[in-house]
Protein backbone atom coordinates (compact mmCIF):
# COMPACT_ATOMS: atom_id res chain seq x y z
CA UNK A 1 0.00 0.00 0.00
CA UNK A 2 2.89 2.00 0.63
CA UNK A 3 3.63 2.65 -3.09
CA UNK A 4 0.76 5.18 -3.12
CA UNK A 5 0.79 7.38 0.04
CA UNK A 6 0.37 11.27 -0.34
CA UNK A 7 0.03 10.98 -4.01
CA UNK A 8 -2.80 13.30 -3.47
CA UNK A 9 -3.07 15.66 -0.92
CA UNK A 10 -5.46 14.89 1.90
CA UNK A 11 -9.24 15.26 1.71
CA UNK A 12 -10.25 18.90 3.27
CA UNK A 13 -13.62 20.04 3.79
CA UNK A 14 -14.38 24.09 2.45
CA UNK A 15 -17.31 26.62 4.02
CA UNK A 16 -19.33 23.48 4.53
CA UNK A 17 -20.07 21.23 7.12
CA UNK A 18 -19.72 17.45 6.22
CA UNK A 19 -22.60 14.89 7.09
CA UNK A 20 -22.45 13.70 10.37
CA UNK A 21 -20.51 9.84 9.47
CA UNK A 22 -19.06 11.15 6.01
CA UNK A 23 -16.14 8.88 5.33
CA UNK A 24 -13.85 10.92 2.93
CA UNK A 25 -12.21 9.22 0.24
CA UNK A 26 -9.05 7.66 0.93
CA UNK A 27 -5.55 9.42 0.22
CA UNK A 28 -3.01 6.82 -0.29
CA UNK A 29 -4.61 4.48 -3.03
CA UNK A 30 -2.37 1.30 -4.00
CA UNK A 31 -0.61 1.10 -7.14
CA UNK A 32 -3.09 -1.53 -8.69
CA UNK A 33 -1.36 -4.85 -9.64
CA UNK A 34 -3.60 -5.18 -12.77
CA UNK A 35 -2.97 -3.01 -15.27
CA UNK A 36 -5.40 -1.26 -17.68
CA UNK A 37 -4.84 -1.67 -21.55
CA UNK A 38 -3.75 1.24 -23.04
CA UNK A 39 -6.16 3.90 -23.21
CA UNK A 40 -8.77 2.94 -20.60
CA UNK A 41 -11.59 5.04 -19.23
CA UNK A 42 -12.74 5.66 -15.79
CA UNK A 43 -16.14 5.92 -17.16
CA UNK A 44 -17.77 6.76 -13.38
CA UNK A 45 -16.64 9.56 -10.91
CA UNK A 46 -17.18 12.47 -9.91
CA UNK A 47 -16.13 15.68 -8.51
CA UNK A 48 -17.05 17.43 -5.53
CA UNK A 49 -16.93 20.78 -5.01
CA UNK A 50 -14.35 22.49 -4.20
CA UNK A 51 -17.13 23.75 -2.05
CA UNK A 52 -15.34 27.06 -1.89
CA UNK A 53 -15.09 27.41 -5.40
CA UNK A 54 -18.46 25.90 -6.69
CA UNK A 55 -20.82 25.95 -3.58
CA UNK A 56 -23.35 22.58 -2.70
CA UNK A 57 -26.77 22.91 -3.89
CA UNK A 58 -29.13 23.86 -1.21
CA UNK A 59 -31.28 21.10 -2.25
CA UNK A 60 -28.68 18.84 -1.65
CA UNK A 61 -28.95 15.56 0.19
CA UNK A 62 -25.90 15.19 1.77
CA UNK A 63 -22.95 17.47 2.46
CA UNK A 64 -19.47 15.92 1.09
CA UNK A 65 -15.78 16.21 1.93
CA UNK A 66 -14.12 18.27 -1.38
CA UNK A 67 -12.76 16.33 -4.15
CA UNK A 68 -11.23 18.33 -6.50
CA UNK A 69 -10.45 17.74 -10.07
CA UNK A 70 -6.45 18.03 -9.16
CA UNK A 71 -7.14 15.54 -7.21
CA UNK A 72 -9.64 13.27 -9.34
CA UNK A 73 -6.99 13.56 -12.63
CA UNK A 74 -4.32 12.32 -9.69
CA UNK A 75 -5.87 9.60 -9.13
CA UNK A 76 -6.22 8.82 -12.94
CA UNK A 77 -2.35 8.96 -13.47
CA UNK A 78 -2.26 6.72 -10.58
CA UNK A 79 -4.01 4.28 -11.45
CA UNK A 80 -3.30 4.07 -15.11
CA UNK A 81 -5.77 5.51 -16.84
CA UNK A 82 -5.89 7.96 -19.65
CA UNK A 83 -9.57 9.80 -19.41
CA UNK A 84 -12.55 10.29 -17.34
CA UNK A 85 -16.54 10.30 -17.65
CA UNK A 86 -17.36 13.30 -15.08
CA UNK A 87 -20.46 12.22 -13.59
CA UNK A 88 -22.86 15.37 -11.99
CA UNK A 89 -23.15 14.30 -8.24
CA UNK A 90 -26.52 15.27 -6.86
CA UNK A 91 -24.90 17.59 -3.95
CA UNK A 92 -24.78 19.94 -7.28
CA UNK A 93 -27.92 19.49 -7.58
CA UNK A 94 -28.42 20.96 -11.75
CA UNK A 95 -25.55 23.23 -10.95
CA UNK A 96 -23.08 21.98 -13.29
CA UNK A 97 -20.04 24.14 -12.90
CA UNK A 98 -17.56 21.99 -11.20
CA UNK A 99 -18.13 19.25 -13.50
CA UNK A 100 -17.89 21.25 -16.43
CA UNK A 101 -14.99 23.04 -15.00
CA UNK A 102 -13.24 20.39 -14.68
CA UNK A 103 -13.62 18.92 -18.01
CA UNK A 104 -12.68 22.21 -19.52
CA UNK A 105 -9.55 21.48 -17.30
CA UNK A 106 -9.07 18.07 -18.41
CA UNK A 107 -7.11 18.66 -22.25
CA UNK A 108 -9.80 16.86 -23.13
CA UNK A 109 -9.53 13.86 -21.49
CA UNK A 110 -12.62 13.81 -19.55
CA UNK A 111 -16.19 14.20 -20.71
CA UNK A 112 -19.24 14.55 -18.70
CA UNK A 113 -22.83 13.48 -17.80
CA UNK A 114 -25.09 16.36 -16.23
CA UNK A 115 -28.09 17.22 -14.48
CA UNK A 116 -30.45 19.33 -16.67
CA UNK A 117 -34.04 20.58 -15.31
CA UNK A 118 -36.80 21.34 -18.11
CA UNK A 119 -35.78 25.16 -18.20
CA UNK A 120 -32.47 24.65 -19.20
CA UNK A 121 -31.41 27.20 -22.15
CA UNK A 122 -30.75 25.60 -26.21
CA UNK A 123 -27.42 27.67 -25.42
CA UNK A 124 -26.75 26.52 -22.56
CA UNK A 125 -27.01 22.73 -23.69
CA UNK A 126 -24.90 24.04 -26.40
CA UNK A 127 -22.10 25.03 -24.22
CA UNK A 128 -21.97 22.29 -22.40
CA UNK A 129 -21.52 20.10 -25.60
CA UNK A 130 -18.39 21.63 -26.51
CA UNK A 131 -17.07 21.53 -22.88
CA UNK A 132 -17.81 17.74 -22.88
CA UNK A 133 -20.96 16.70 -22.10
CA UNK A 134 -22.36 13.86 -23.74
CA UNK A 135 -25.18 12.59 -21.13
CA UNK A 136 -27.65 13.57 -18.49
CA UNK A 137 -28.47 11.75 -15.33
CA UNK A 138 -32.09 10.58 -14.39
CA UNK A 139 -31.76 9.71 -10.54
CA UNK A 140 -34.47 7.40 -8.87
CA UNK A 141 -32.64 6.39 -5.83
CA UNK A 142 -35.05 8.25 -3.23
CA UNK A 143 -32.29 8.39 -0.39
CA UNK A 144 -30.49 11.04 -3.43
CA UNK A 145 -33.42 13.24 -5.09
CA UNK A 146 -36.37 14.97 -5.19
CA UNK A 147 -39.37 13.67 -7.15
CA UNK A 148 -39.24 14.62 -10.90
CA UNK A 149 -42.56 14.59 -12.90
CA UNK A 150 -42.12 11.68 -15.91
CA UNK A 151 -42.83 14.56 -18.72
CA UNK A 152 -40.49 16.72 -17.69
CA UNK A 153 -37.62 13.84 -17.74
CA UNK A 154 -39.05 12.83 -21.64
CA UNK A 155 -38.83 16.35 -22.37
CA UNK A 156 -35.35 16.37 -21.65
CA UNK A 157 -34.43 13.11 -22.98
CA UNK A 158 -36.21 14.64 -26.32
CA UNK A 159 -33.84 17.54 -26.73
CA UNK A 160 -30.66 15.73 -25.21
CA UNK A 161 -31.33 13.29 -27.85
CA UNK A 162 -31.26 15.51 -30.99
CA UNK A 163 -27.64 16.62 -29.20
CA UNK A 164 -26.47 12.41 -29.71
CA UNK A 165 -26.13 12.12 -25.93
CA UNK A 166 -27.84 9.53 -23.91
CA UNK A 167 -29.64 9.14 -20.62
CA UNK A 168 -27.52 7.57 -17.71
CA UNK A 169 -30.30 5.82 -15.60
CA UNK A 170 -29.67 5.52 -11.70
CA UNK A 171 -32.09 3.25 -9.76
CA UNK A 172 -32.29 0.24 -6.89
CA UNK A 173 -33.38 -3.26 -8.04
CA UNK A 174 -36.85 -3.18 -6.64
CA UNK A 175 -37.50 -0.13 -8.33
CA UNK A 176 -37.32 -1.83 -12.25
CA UNK A 177 -40.72 -2.86 -12.53
CA UNK A 178 -42.70 -0.06 -11.45
CA UNK A 179 -39.78 1.83 -13.82
CA UNK A 180 -39.46 -0.24 -16.92
CA UNK A 181 -42.28 1.47 -19.13
CA UNK A 182 -40.75 4.62 -18.44
CA UNK A 183 -37.22 3.56 -19.14
CA UNK A 184 -38.07 1.80 -22.45
CA UNK A 185 -39.35 4.52 -24.18
CA UNK A 186 -36.32 6.53 -23.76
CA UNK A 187 -35.17 7.78 -27.45
CA UNK A 188 -31.72 7.60 -26.36
CA UNK A 189 -28.82 5.09 -25.48
CA UNK A 190 -29.68 4.18 -22.06
CA UNK A 191 -26.77 3.92 -19.27
CA UNK A 192 -27.39 1.93 -16.19
CA UNK A 193 -25.29 2.67 -12.79
CA UNK A 194 -23.63 0.30 -11.28
CA UNK A 195 -25.93 -2.29 -12.62
CA UNK A 196 -29.24 -0.97 -11.35
CA UNK A 197 -27.66 -1.78 -7.84
CA UNK A 198 -28.65 -5.56 -7.19
CA UNK A 199 -28.98 -7.30 -4.07
CA UNK A 200 -26.16 -9.37 -4.24
CA UNK A 201 -28.08 -11.33 -1.21
CA UNK A 202 -30.26 -12.91 -3.74
CA UNK A 203 -28.95 -15.53 -6.27
CA UNK A 204 -27.73 -13.84 -9.54
CA UNK A 205 -30.28 -16.08 -11.52
CA UNK A 206 -32.96 -15.16 -9.32
CA UNK A 207 -35.98 -13.17 -10.29
CA UNK A 208 -34.73 -9.83 -9.51
CA UNK A 209 -31.55 -10.15 -11.33
CA UNK A 210 -33.19 -11.97 -14.15
CA UNK A 211 -35.22 -8.94 -14.84
CA UNK A 212 -32.80 -6.57 -15.30
CA UNK A 213 -30.58 -8.79 -17.66
CA UNK A 214 -34.21 -9.18 -19.49
CA UNK A 215 -34.22 -5.47 -19.85
CA UNK A 216 -30.79 -5.63 -21.43
CA UNK A 217 -31.47 -8.53 -23.53
CA UNK A 218 -34.35 -6.88 -24.46
CA UNK A 219 -33.73 -3.36 -25.43
CA UNK A 220 -30.26 -3.21 -27.08
CA UNK A 221 -29.77 0.72 -26.47
CA UNK A 222 -29.51 -0.49 -23.00
CA UNK A 223 -25.94 -0.26 -21.43
CA UNK A 224 -24.51 -1.23 -17.85
CA UNK A 225 -21.88 0.36 -15.75
CA UNK A 226 -20.82 -3.00 -14.40
CA UNK A 227 -18.95 -0.63 -11.04
CA UNK A 228 -19.50 -0.27 -7.27
CA UNK A 229 -18.73 -4.05 -6.17
CA UNK A 230 -17.69 -1.55 -3.05
CA UNK A 231 -21.38 -0.86 -2.52
CA UNK A 232 -22.87 -3.51 -3.19
CA UNK A 233 -21.32 -6.31 -1.13
CA UNK A 234 -22.68 -7.69 1.44
CA UNK A 235 -19.57 -9.84 2.45
CA UNK A 236 -17.55 -6.69 2.31
CA UNK A 237 -14.28 -5.53 2.46
CA UNK A 238 -10.38 -6.70 2.08
CA UNK A 239 -9.85 -6.27 5.76
CA UNK A 240 -12.77 -8.27 6.94
CA UNK A 241 -11.88 -10.67 3.68
CA UNK A 242 -8.50 -11.19 2.36
CA UNK A 243 -6.99 -8.98 -0.66
CA UNK A 244 -8.17 -11.80 -2.89
CA UNK A 245 -11.43 -12.28 -1.70
CA UNK A 246 -12.89 -8.45 -1.88
CA UNK A 247 -16.32 -8.19 -2.66
CA UNK A 248 -16.13 -11.56 -3.28
CA UNK A 249 -20.13 -11.69 -3.82
CA UNK A 250 -20.53 -9.11 -6.43
CA UNK A 251 -17.95 -11.44 -8.82
CA UNK A 252 -21.10 -13.37 -10.30
CA UNK A 253 -23.37 -10.05 -11.16
CA UNK A 254 -20.78 -8.10 -12.81
CA UNK A 255 -19.06 -11.60 -14.33
CA UNK A 256 -22.52 -12.24 -15.88
CA UNK A 257 -23.00 -8.82 -17.54
CA UNK A 258 -19.47 -8.24 -18.78
CA UNK A 259 -19.83 -11.84 -20.40
CA UNK A 260 -23.24 -11.71 -21.74
CA UNK A 261 -23.52 -7.76 -23.03
CA UNK A 262 -19.43 -7.37 -23.59
CA UNK A 263 -20.38 -4.87 -26.01
CA UNK A 264 -22.79 -2.69 -23.46
CA UNK A 265 -20.59 -2.65 -20.32
CA UNK A 266 -18.62 0.06 -18.61
CA UNK A 267 -16.58 0.58 -15.78
CA UNK A 268 -15.79 3.09 -13.17
CA UNK A 269 -13.84 4.02 -9.87
CA UNK A 270 -16.87 5.82 -8.61
CA UNK A 271 -14.36 8.12 -6.61
CA UNK A 272 -14.62 9.97 -4.02
CA UNK A 273 -17.43 7.49 -3.04
CA UNK A 274 -20.35 9.31 -2.05
CA UNK A 275 -22.33 7.93 0.82
CA UNK A 276 -20.22 4.90 1.75
CA UNK A 277 -20.75 4.19 5.89
CA UNK A 278 -18.92 0.74 6.67
CA UNK A 279 -15.41 1.55 4.76
CA UNK A 280 -13.61 3.66 1.80
CA UNK A 281 -12.01 1.85 -0.57
CA UNK A 282 -8.23 1.60 -1.66
CA UNK A 283 -9.21 2.42 -5.54
CA UNK A 284 -6.14 0.56 -6.25
CA UNK A 285 -7.84 -2.70 -5.12
CA UNK A 286 -10.79 -1.21 -7.01
CA UNK A 287 -8.87 -1.73 -10.67
CA UNK A 288 -7.35 -5.13 -8.98
CA UNK A 289 -10.99 -6.51 -8.79
CA UNK A 290 -11.63 -6.16 -12.44
CA UNK A 291 -9.91 -9.11 -14.07
CA UNK A 292 -12.22 -11.10 -11.72
CA UNK A 293 -15.37 -8.91 -13.56
CA UNK A 294 -13.93 -9.33 -17.16
CA UNK A 295 -11.69 -12.67 -17.24
CA UNK A 296 -9.94 -12.27 -20.83
CA UNK A 297 -7.77 -9.22 -22.19
CA UNK A 298 -10.60 -9.04 -24.80
CA UNK A 299 -13.30 -8.31 -22.25
CA UNK A 300 -11.34 -5.90 -20.38
CA UNK A 301 -10.20 -4.24 -23.74
CA UNK A 302 -14.18 -3.81 -24.27
CA UNK A 303 -15.05 -2.84 -20.78
CA UNK A 304 -12.08 0.17 -19.96
CA UNK A 305 -11.29 1.32 -24.17
CA UNK A 306 -14.01 0.03 -26.66
CA UNK A 307 -16.90 0.89 -25.27
CA UNK A 308 -16.26 3.95 -23.62
CA UNK A 309 -14.47 5.69 -26.55
CA UNK A 310 -17.25 4.64 -29.27
CA UNK A 311 -20.18 6.03 -26.40
CA UNK A 312 -18.00 9.38 -25.40
CA UNK A 313 -15.21 9.74 -27.78
CA UNK A 314 -16.60 8.24 -30.99
CA UNK A 315 -14.73 10.39 -33.39
CA UNK A 316 -11.00 9.33 -32.26
CA UNK A 317 -12.55 5.21 -31.52
C1 LIG B 1 -22.69 7.09 -7.03
C2 LIG B 1 -23.61 6.71 -5.94
C3 LIG B 1 -24.24 7.51 -5.05
C4 LIG B 1 -24.34 8.93 -5.11
C5 LIG B 1 -24.41 9.68 -6.22
O1 LIG B 1 -24.62 11.69 -7.33
C6 LIG B 1 -24.62 11.14 -6.24
O2 LIG B 1 -24.80 11.73 -5.18
O3 LIG B 1 -24.29 9.15 -7.41
C7 LIG B 1 -24.92 6.87 -3.91
O4 LIG B 1 -25.07 7.49 -2.86
O5 LIG B 1 -25.30 5.68 -4.05
O6 LIG B 1 -22.81 6.56 -8.12
O7 LIG B 1 -21.80 7.89 -6.79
Amino acid sequence: MSEGLKLMSKPVTGPFEKTPGWLDWYNGPSKPRFRVPDGAVDAHCHVFGPGAEFPYAPERKYTPCDASRAQLYALRDHLGFSRNVVVQATCHGADNRAMIDALVHSGGKARGVATVKRSVGDAELKAMHEAGVRGVRFNFVKRLVDFTPRDELIEIAGRIARLGWHVVIYFEAVDLPELWDFFTTLPTTVVVDHMGRPDVGKPVNGPEFELFVKFMREHRNVWSKVSCPERLSVEGPPALNGEENAYRDVIPFARRIVETFPDRVLWGTDWPHPNLRGHMPDDGLLVDFIPHIAVTQELQRKLLVDNPMRLYWPEQS
